[in-house]
Formats: C-alpha cells, structure tokens, sequence
C-alpha cells in the first residue's frame, strides 16, 4: 500500500471536471493539499459554479462504488431534512456525465499490468458543490468557535439518528478498533525489514514504542463499554476541526464535510477526534509536541456545544466521552507511529520524520488528558 503519488498535470484534472455538470467549461485547478488521504482539488470556470473535485484513495476506500452510496444516502438524508433555503449547510454532490455522482477512469493498459500510457488521472472521481463565503481552521481559535464546531459534529449525529435503515456500509473496517491498530503496530515492529533506513526509523521511535506500550491497558475502554450496552448508532469518524466550514463573515460553524468516513459507530468515537483536535491550542503538524496540552476552557466549549448538538444521548453514551478522548488520541498516536515506521505509507507526508512528529504531538495531548480525566469527567458530567 503506498500513497505519495505523482502531481497531476492541470490539463488531466481538468479533463476529469469536464465530466461534471458544472454548468460551464472548467478552467482552472488548484490542489488543496490539507487531508491526508483523498487527492483534491477545487476547480472553477467560465459561467459555473465552482466544485471540489476528489479522487478516492483507493487503497484506504478499496470500496469505493459502496462509500459513494454511503455518500449519497448522507447527502441526500441532509437535503431532505435542511431543505433547499439551507444548501450551504450541507454538501451537495454534483453528478457526473454517468448519470452517476462518480466517474471512474481506467487507462487502457491497466489490465494488462499497469497504466502505461495513463496521465495518471486514473481512479474514482466524484465532485461537490463548493460551499462559497467559509474560512476552515486546523488550530480553534477560540473557545467559541470550539462551541460552535463541536455543535455543528452534534447535529450532524443527531440528524443522522432517523436515517433509514439499513445501516451505512463500514467503509473501513474496524477503523476505530484501537486494539486492532495495536496488533497492526506489533506486525509492524515484528516484520520490520532489516535495512539500515528501517533500523533508522525505528531508533528515532523507540520512545513512542515504549510511550505506546505504557497506554496500552486504555486501548480496550471503548470496546468494553460497547460490552456493557453503549449504542452504536451514525456518527461521522473523522470530527476534526478542519472538517468543519465556518462562514467567512458571521463565523457560524455552517456545514460538517469529509463524509468518507460515516458510519456506525459510538458517540465517543466523533468526541474523542474532537477533543484531540480542538480542545487545545497545538497543530496537528506541530514540531514542538510541548504545545499540546489540554485547556479545560476549550474542552468546557466543546463538551457543552456537542451534547447541545446531540441532543438526546443516553446516560451511558455520556459517561464513555472522556474515555473516547483518551482512546482516539492513543489510537492516532498509534496510527501515526505505524506509518512512520512502515516508511510513511498511509498519510501523506511533506517531509520525512513528519509522521513521528506527529506521534509526538498526540502522546503529549494524550499524557495530559491522561493528567486531568478526573476534570474532564467533571465537565462531562455539567461542571
Ligand atoms: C485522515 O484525510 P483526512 O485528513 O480527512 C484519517 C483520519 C485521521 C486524520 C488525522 C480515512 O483524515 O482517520 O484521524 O487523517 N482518515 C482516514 O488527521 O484514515
Ligand atoms: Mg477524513
């Protein structure tokens, strides 16, 4: 599985917009380089709209005709309830020249081994409405603004309580199973190559592998209180702050995006991503992890603005939120520490090391959610 993939040439995006009904000819192409995983691009034209074109990362979605039904049943759940006065709280997908919401292009060689004479624009293509007048955050700014997002995560569950049945699709699964990203941690240090970069890369990661070790007993929290009777119902699996658009003049947290990931899941799943990305002042990418530590003012925020978001959780939901803040981060400290030692395979990467920096940072959230649970349990519980 390997990710870092050649640039594409604009001419060869730009064909791949032309299959979608824009409403005009696509001109232009500029590369939003933020998520880890899809390739995405924002493309505009003469007389149309302008969308957000992604290609699906097929060996992280090795699904992808079953996750765009995901989508659509999403969007479509959304629209139905939102209505149209309220299409920029929502996404909106734009179909394809199909009649379908994707285009999948092949290069003819394909079969026979590989794309030979390709301009590497093969792959599952879809395109969304671009929501116009919004800012995105990697870093809150302000506990506000964590209110604001964490409300809008809350919503997004709540008004996905009535989609209908069957259940979504598990896009990735056992994507929030943190013991199984253990055992893929364990795989990773057992079959390690034996070259000297290999050798490198786990020297400079010893400390995390022990770090790693010493949070293990956390990794079973959330499965056992699945056992105990906490419900899975629709969440998003990916509540980061920078999947939320902020209108650019009011600041309103207007609409959740990346819906790649939703399915079933624990409310303590979407907390957790919260918690790890918005309740303190560190990026994601930071090099120095001292920054990441949590504040409880931001935390109060986010812990107030996603149960009004949600609404209706049980009792027993509630009491799983802190743990799902210690869980996730454990889990993405895991994750990042697996890519790096595999030699960056997963998450895109701007740099070597960045992904044991990135560890680095979620260890150190994570000892200090680990310092003051018995705080953030408080204000869970109404402090
Ligand atoms: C990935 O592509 P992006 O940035 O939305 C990842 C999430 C991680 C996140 C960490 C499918 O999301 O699970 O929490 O990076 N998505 C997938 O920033 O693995
Ligand atoms: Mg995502």
């Amino acid at each position: 599985m390997t990710r870092q993939r050649p640039a594409l040439s604009t001419d060869a995006v730009l064909e791949v917009a032309a299959r979608f009904d824009l409403g005009g000819t696509p001109t232009a192409a500029h590369e939003l380089r933020s998520g880890h995983i899809n390739d995405s691009y924002v493309i505009s034209g003469h007389g149309g709209r302008r969308g957000l074109l992604q290609r699906i990362n097929e060996h992280v979605f090795t699904r992808p005709r079953r996750l765009m039904a995901n989508v659509e049943r999403i969007t479509r759940h959304l629209a139905r309830k939102l209505g149209s006065e309220n299409r920029r709280r929502r996404l909106t997908l734009i179909p394809a020249d199909s009649g379908r919401t994707w285009t999948e292009i092949r290069s003819a060689f394909e079969g026979s081994g590989g794309s030979r004479d390709g301009n590497g624009a093969e792959g599952w293509w879809r395109m969304y409405e671009l929501i116009e007048d919004v800012t995105t955050r990697v870093v809150a700014s302000s506990a506000d603004q964590v209110f604001r997002a964490a409300q809008a995560f809350g919503r997004f569950q709540a008004m996905l309580r009535d989609l209908p049945p069957p259940p979504l699709f598990e896009a990735i699964p056992r994507f929030h199973d943190t013991l199984s990203r253990f055992d893929a941690l364990d795989r990773v240090l057992k079959d390690m190559p034996k070259c000297n970069q290999a050798a490198t890369r786990r020297r400079q990661a010893e400390a995390e592998i022990r770090a790693a070790a010493a949070h293990r007993h956390l990794a079973g929290r959330l499965i056992e209180a699945e056992a105990r009777g906490v419900p899975r119902r629709t969440v998003h699996n990916d509540c980061k702050i920078s999947n939320v658009l902020f209108d650019r003049q009011s600041g309103e947290a207007l609409c959740v995006v990346d819906l790649d990931t939703a399915m079933p899941g624990l409310a303590a799943f979407d907390f957790g991503d919260m918690a790890r990305s918005m309740a303190h002042g560190a990026h994601e990418d930071a090099r120095d992890p001292c920054e990441a530590e949590v504040d409880l003012e931001l935390f109060r925020a986010l812990s107030r603005g996603y149960l009004d978001g949600a609404r209706d959780l049980r009792a027993e939901e509630r009491r799983s939120l802190v743990d799902g803040a210690l869980v996730l981060t454990l889990e993405q400290a895991v994750r990042f520490l697996t890519d790096h030692l595999q030699g960056d395979v997963y998450f895109r990467v701007e740099r070597p090391g960045q992904n044991l920096d990135r560890c680095r940072v979620q260890f150190a959230l994570l000892e200090s959610l680990v310092a003051r649970a018995g705080d953030l349990r408080k204000i869970v519980d109404g402090g």
